[in-house]
């Protein structure tokens, strides 16, 4: 069975217990659970993680290299300031799908650049949790 690495950088381990107008009620471990149904249904195998350590991200992206099948990834903040995330990405070689919870876009200037875009094939903001529904069934499909 082919895998997808879920990953999630800082501060998404506090989704649902604060900011539920900007990120919604669903906690991580909603998050994680909804990741596992659909790749359930999809019949691909789901790595989840979460960190607020910007090495250890990078070691779990240069990992998937000629392992998974595709990255889901909510880069946190890092998403607008990680060049080094960025090259990490490049350096992975597979599939990357980039999701915001928020529309990123209707936010703060700072939040309107991304050096993880320039790497993704795609990008899902402003769906809220269904956004990693999503970018895993397309991976599913590209996967096919
Ligand atoms: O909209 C998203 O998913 C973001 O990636 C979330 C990041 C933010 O820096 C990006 O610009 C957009 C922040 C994640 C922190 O999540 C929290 C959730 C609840 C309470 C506090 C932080």
């Amino acid at each position: 069975m082919k895998t997808i690495l879920v990953l999630n950088g800082p501060n998404l381990n506090m989704l649902g217990l604060r900011q539920p107008d900007v990120y919604g009620h669903d906690t991580l471990a909603d998050v994680e659970a909804l990741c596992r149904k659909t790749g359930d249904e999809s019949g691909l195998e789901i790595e989840f993680q979460q960190t607020n350590h910007e090495g250890k991200m990078i070691d779990w992206i240069l990992h998937a290299r000629n392992r998974v099948a595709g990255i889901v990834i909510n880069p946190g903040a890092w998403t607008h300031t990680s060049v080094a995330i960025h090259d990490a990405l490049i350096a992975a070689e597979v599939p990357v799908i980039e999701v915001h919870i928020s529309n990123v876009h209707r936010r703060e200037h700072f939040r309107h650049h991304s050096y993880v875009s320039l790497v993704a094939k795609a990008v899902l903001a402003g769906l809220g949790t269904h956004g990693y529904q999503l970018a895993i069934e397309h991976l599913a499909h590209l996967n096919r």
